[in-house]
């Protein structure tokens, strides 16, 4: 029998759970606030079987779905289960792992030639009473957010020609349309990028390609309100690569970005580039807004170079997180002007998982949230995760004046990505929700879900509830309050 890897990617908390389990009433501690009434659903990577290749990245795991459900009398509710791809269907069936390399299919058993290999793991992305499992790869799964069962692979009625769709959606706050774009979107290493907008109830009303300077590791996007953009960064893919059994991706120092930038409800054929700093690396957006000049603004959490270790590896690189640089960089493209390099400013320390309102969203902001290592942390981090250690500073920036507040965790604890839920009241920021991993000592891991007033971080959880069974670490969240829950197309 196979074993699973003793890496990084398969050991400490990274060691697969594989377990489907549900937990009803679990501990409170504290008071939650009435008005975090919904489901928090999570995406958790947990590989069903050990890898074929020994240095397989924890990005590869098979898809989990996780919801907590925060129900009335302050009762919350917990549920893990296996998304049922093609994919983990045919390894159950099997016994046995078939598919081999992150994203390379020429390395899978013979056969499960022409099977969707997607694992659905990324973010669980809700849009029209419709809950679903993506990763960049290839289609969503559609989830039955009461039961977590699994409906099935999703291409919005057959409409969707793609082959690809992201796993980092953006939906307007006032129109409620869904933009979204997919890579590599007629096959492996191709520069075709699908560019999607669906409408309000889910239809999908407009789906156009572009080409970009180069096939490139193209995690998120952002809208503002009149336009899309499209960072493409210099971790790439090749064809005959991925022929010759190798990785799907390298990235290369030596490479400059680009920003596509479009009218949002435009053509295509009006994109206009914006060529950034060489060896650069983003996977997530905080937001993007255009000002009163003309001129277009996306703070994004950048990284001197590529942070993943698998890609690091590839690449003949092997840089520490710690030196990994960068920061919440805002790059500026003047829309009125001739210029077409764009202009690079530093907002807040390097970090990631980036989150703001959803209402801010693509508008002008004043305040966020994002995580970051603590570099005034006594002690070590916690190991796991898909870039190796946890995030254990949870941070609250303004980034028009740059003050930050933050709440820091102990040496060898994390949090991860938080959900925001909006306030009713008046002037108050909301909350944040978040999975939270502390090891109290010598195999004594407390795992919870924290909820914090999100105007003041610093102040500490107003409310922590106890998961008491371990649990991997997740990649993305939303949040999907009662009321939308309530009005599900899947009953
Ligand atoms: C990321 C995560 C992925 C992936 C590619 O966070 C990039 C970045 C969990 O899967 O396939
Ligand atoms: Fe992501």
């Amino acid at each position: 029998m196979r074993k699973y890897p003793d890496t990084p990617d398969f050991t400490g908390m990274n060691e697969p759970v594989c377990d489907e389990y549900r937990l009803e009433n679990l501990d409170v501690e504290g008071e939650i606030p009435a008005e975090v009434k919904g489901a928090f659903f999570r995406a958790v990577p947990d590989p069903a079987f050990p890898p074929i290749y020994e240095d397989e990245s924890a990005i590869s795991g098979d898809g989990m779905v996780s919801g907590l459900y925060f129900r009335d009398g302050g009762k919350v509710d917990f549920e893990i289960r296996y998304v049922q791809t093609a994919r983990h269907k045919a390894e159950v069936a099997a016994g046995k792992t078939l598919f081999g390399k992150y994203r390379n299919p020429y390395t899978d058993d013979p056969s499960v030639k022409g099977v969707d290999r997607t694992v659905a793991n990324t973010t669980p992305v809700w849009h029209a009473g419709r809950l679903l499992m993506t990763k960049e790869d290839g289609h969503p799964y559609e989830i039955n957010p009461h039961t977590l069962e699994t409906v099935g692979s999703y291409d919005f009625g057959g409409a969707l020609k793609s082959e690809t769709m992201t796993a980092h959606v953006r939906i307007d706050p006032e129109t409620k349309e869904m933009f979204f774009f997919g890579y590599e979107a007629d096959g492996l290493a191709s520069t075709k990028v699908s560019y999607c907008i669906a409408d309000r109830d889910g239809t999908l009303v407009k789906e156009q390609w572009f080409d970009v300077p180069y096939c490139s590791l193209m995690h998120d996007f952002i809208i503002t309100e009149n336009y899309a953009l499209f960072p493409v960064l210099p971790t790439t893919a090749d064809l005959d690569r991925l022929k010759a059994g190798g990785d799907h991706w390298v990235h290369h120092q030596d490479l400059e970005s680009w920003v596509g930038i479009m009218p949002r409800d435009g053509d295509v054929s009006e994109m206009r580039w914006f060529k950034g700093p060489k060896g650069v690396s983003t996977f997530h957006i905080m937001n993007a807004f255009e000002d009163e000049e003309g001129r277009v603004h996306m703070d994004h959490n950048m990284t001197e170079s590529v942070a993943f270790p698998f890609i690091q590896r590839a690449s003949g690189l092997n840089i520490p997180p710690e030196k990994l640089g960068g920061g919440l960089m805002r790059w500026t493209m003047d829309m009125k002007g001739r210029d077409d390099n764009l202009v690079q400013v530093p907002l807040g320390p390097p970090g990631d998982m980036p989150r703001t309102a959803n209402e801010d969203q693509g508008r002008p902001y004043s305040k966020g949230w994002y995580l970051t290592v603590n570099p005034e942390l006594q002690g070590p981090p916690l190991m796991g995760g898909v870039v190796g250690a946890e995030f254990n500073l949870l941070m609250r920036i303004e980034p028009g004046t740059g003050r930050i507040d933050a709440y820091a965790f102990p040496p060898l604890s994390g949090i991860h990505e938080p959900v925001h839920v909006p306030s009713n009241e008046n002037g108050h920021e909301g909350w944040l929700v978040a999975m939270v991993d502390i090891m109290q000592g010598e195999g004594d891991l407390y795992q919870g879900c924290w909820i914090f007033n999100a105007g003041d971080v610093a102040a500490g959880p107003v409310a922590k509830i106890t998961i008491p069974h371990r649990l991997r670490p997740q990649v993305h969240g939303w949040w999907v309050p009662q009321g939308e829950l309530d009005r599900s197309v899947r009953k």
